[in-house]
């Protein structure tokens, strides 16, 4: 049987406090000794990270050709990164990934969920995380602490970050079996902890 370590996931919007929870994670990890390997989407691999630059400084696009860079930046990260890092047997946590799509490109953009659901097919080969995180927030808290807008999407209006809320909380509320909702006001160390609790029985046994 091939080994599989553990994959979660950090969602949540704007200023959720997902790089601060993803680090919090890893250094209980690492003080026991585990393999863990961080990434965040879009980025992760230099492909990626080319194309992040691209989708949250440039110019802009279609929703559609979005939702394709999106899943083109996915697609690297997995074959390259998420996928061979589970073979090992590793604690991949990641900031941001599928669940962000249907946020964003399906509840924020409006696209169709089947198309949306298409691409992240395409670019996962039916990888799903196993746990995933969700950091809730009032938008405007979010957009308070993350500061002025620096990137596309945070210059989106109010009403975009409150479908895309409402997105994540949709999917958590379909699967809670795979999500763990969280409120993100909550201090960093206390949402660590409430973390740990939910990772800590789901590792692998040697
Ligand atoms: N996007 C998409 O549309 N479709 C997709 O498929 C994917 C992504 C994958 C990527 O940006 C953008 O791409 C994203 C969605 C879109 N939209 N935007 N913008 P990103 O992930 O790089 O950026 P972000 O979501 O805005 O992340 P962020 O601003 O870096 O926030 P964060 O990682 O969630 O939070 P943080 O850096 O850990 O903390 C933010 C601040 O809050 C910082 O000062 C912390 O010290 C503070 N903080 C953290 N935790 C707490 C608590 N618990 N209490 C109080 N203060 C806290």
């Amino acid at each position: 049987m091939v080994a599989r370590g553990l994959f979660v996931v950090f969602e949540g919007g704007e200023g959720a406090g997902k790089s601060t929870q993803v680090s919090l994670a890893a250094e209980r990890a690492r003080a026991l000794d585990l393999e863990v390997v961080t990434c965040r989407e879009p980025g992760g691999t230099p492909f990626g990270e080319a194309i992040r630059a691209a989708l949250l400084h440039g110019e802009g696009t279609s929703a559609r050709a979005e939702l394709l860079a999106f899943s083109a930046a996915r697609a690297a990260l997995v074959d390259e990164v998420i996928a061979p890092a589970l073979g090992r047997g590793a604690l991949v946590l990641c900031d941001r990934f599928t669940a962000s799509t249907v946020a964003y490109q399906q509840y924020g953009r409006g696209l169709e969920a089947a198309l949306v659901e298409h691409a992240i097919e395409l670019a996962t080969g039916g990888l799903r995380p196993d746990l995933q995180v969700l950091l809730d927030l009032p938008p405007a808290r979010g957009l308070e602490r993350a500061g002025a807008a620096s990137d596309r999407f945070e210059a989106e209006r109010l009403g975009f970050h409150e479908r895309v809320r409402a997105g994540f909380l949709a999917q958590a509320a379909d699967d809670p079996g795979h999500w763990l909702v969280l409120d993100a006001e909550a201090p960093p160390e206390a949402l660590a902890s409430a973390v740990w609790s939910a990772i800590e029985p789901r590792l692998p046994r040697s």
